[in-house]
């Protein structure tokens, strides 16, 4: 018959979904240095610190950036700035101060599309960021 074919689409389950580097470390597929783990995530040190203390608070949920956190997030958002604020503490920064950070976005400057949490510390921090 010379019914026209309609563009065959390969089914949503069937197209390649690449990992981030984040979900990698979390599988344990590549190494990193941990900070702390617990149910909801994992802490580890920034490959390319931008100050002595520089840490991700990474979740386990792959929530890509902000923009996409939604209502049933909320424990897990909180509790990423809880850990962060636990890790200021430990690594020795909370007294002097320290700056958490969000990247959202292109002109955000977010490069991981896995959402986590910038904790900068051990040195002053210009304001405002560039
Ligand atoms: O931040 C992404 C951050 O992730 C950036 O500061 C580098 C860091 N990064 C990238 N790859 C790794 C590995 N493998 N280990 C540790 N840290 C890493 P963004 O806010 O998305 O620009």
């Amino acid at each position: 018959c010379r019914r026209p074919h309609p563009p065959q689409r390969e089914p949503e389950s069937a197209l390649p979904v690449s990992k981030s580097i984040f979900q990698k470390i979390i599988d344990r597929e590549i190494p990193a240095k941990l900070a702390h783990e617990d149910d909801l995530c994992i802490a580890i040190h920034d490959i390319s610190p931008q100050a002595p203390v520089h840490v991700l608070v990474i979740p386990k949920k792959l929530i890509p950036r902000v923009n996409e956190a939604t209502a049933a997030d909320q424990a897990t958002l909180g509790h990423l700035l809880l850990t962060a604020a636990a890790l200021a503490k430990k690594l020795g920064v909370a007294e002097t101060g320290y700056r958490l950070v969000i990247n959202n976005g292109r002109d955000g400057g977010e490069s991981v599309p896995h959402l986590h949490v910038h904790l900068l510390g051990q040195r002053p921090l210009a304001w405002p960021p560039g």
